[in-house]
């Protein structure tokens, strides 16, 4: 093995055990009313090459906002593209959702469960804690890097479909083969749908790892063989049918059952998720079985 791909081994490899780290010991990876409850099980981590030409076929499939893992990094650092910014990887990240919360969530019909609500808030503090953490443990080797989620320029825009944002977390966990899309418009990866994700850019070269399904939907059932119609039978408010996710309604009953949340669970974000429980696609990929 020549030596430039034997380090970019072995930083992937670092990278990933921090990355596991991280998850297993910080503080903000627990439940505010148990210390002892994680809120996330253990990630799955994967790279991405930032010059794979799916992140320019992204300006058309989400907007031409969206950003390219060179551009996100150059606009961070107040670079030009032609400052020499070439070898560039994407590090993605799934953080399952605990059991405890999944199974909480499965028994509600209307509204999510405490624990479910918590992963959004807390969870996504935490998640933004290991982004903040990986770009430190990169610098620090000097490399330049970036977490788009976090930088001022990240925004949410909005068109005839719904929101969509300048870096689709989903769209980049895709891109580093970690799992395809679905009717309901979640991310379903080996650990299932149920989880968040996050992602890190870096001007070094690091083992891309292979995208293996057949096409961007692969994962879920009714688009192998029409054989689920599970989520759109958990959705209250009739946001998923055959023709996909209606991101205006979901939006529309989430922001809806905002108070009952801020009273009831004492924190200010709108979630649901009851389609990415009691669903077969809650905690494994569903089609694996099948192939
Ligand atoms: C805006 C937003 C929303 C909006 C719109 C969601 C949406 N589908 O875009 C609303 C408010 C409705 C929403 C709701 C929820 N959200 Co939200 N949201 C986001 C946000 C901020 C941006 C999403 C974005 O940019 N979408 C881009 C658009 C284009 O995506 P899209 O329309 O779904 O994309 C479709 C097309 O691109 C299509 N496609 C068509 N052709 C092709 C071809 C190729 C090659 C590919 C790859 C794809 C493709 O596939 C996609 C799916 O159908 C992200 C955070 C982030 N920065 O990514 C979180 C995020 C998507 N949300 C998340 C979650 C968990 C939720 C909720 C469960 C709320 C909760 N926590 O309780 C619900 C779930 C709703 C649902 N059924 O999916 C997670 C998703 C994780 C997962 N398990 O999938 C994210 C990634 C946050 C995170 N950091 O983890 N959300
Ligand atoms: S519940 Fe079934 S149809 Fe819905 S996303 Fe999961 S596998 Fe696909
Ligand atoms: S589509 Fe939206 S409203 Fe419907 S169950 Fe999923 S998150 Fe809730």
């Amino acid at each position: 093995m020549d030596p430039k791909t034997l380090v970019s081994q072995k930083m992937a490899q670092m990278i990933e055990e921090e990355i596991k780290r991280f998850v297993r010991e910080s503080p903000l990876n627990r439940m505010p009313d148990d210390a002892n409850q994680t809120i996330f099980e253990e990630p799955m981590v994967r790279f991405a090459d930032g010059n794979d030409p799916l992140f320019i076929e992204y300006k058309k499939i989400i907007g031409p906002d969206h950003l390219t893992p060179i551009e996100a990094l150059v606009k961070t650092h107040n670079k030009q593209p032609e400052d020499g910014v070439k070898l560039v990887s994407v590090i993605s990240w799934i953080l399952p959702i605990i059991q405890k919360t999944r199974e909480s969530n499965r028994s509600e019909t209307t509204a999510p469960s405490k624990y479910w609500a918590y992963t959004k808030w807390y969870g996504e503090k935490f998640n933004n804690a290991l982004r903040k953490h990986v770009v430190d443990m990169l610098t620090i080797r000097a490399y330049l890097s970036t977490a788009p989620a976090v930088q001022p320029f990240f925004k949410s825009e909005k068109n005839e479909k719904g929101d969509f944002s300048n870096w689709s977390e989903r769209h980049i966990a895709y891109a580093a083969g970690l799992g395809t899309f679905s009717l309901s418009d979640g991310f379903i990866t080996e650990k299932g749908i149920a989880h968040r994700c996050g992602s890190v850019v870096v001007d070094l070269k690091l083992p891309a790892n292979p995208r293996t399904a057949k096409t961007p939907f692969s994962n879920c059932l009714y688009y192998v063989n029409k054989n689920c119609i599970a989520c759109i039978k958990r959705c209250p408010v009739g946001a998923i049918t055959e023709a996909g996710h209606d991101k205006h309604k979901c939006k529309h009953y989430m922001d809806a059952d905002l108070d009952h949340i801020k009273e009831d669970y004492g924190i200010g974000t709108a979630a649901c998720g009851l389609c990415q429980t009691k669903v077969p696609c809650e905690f494994t990929n569903p089609a694996k079985k099948l192939k």
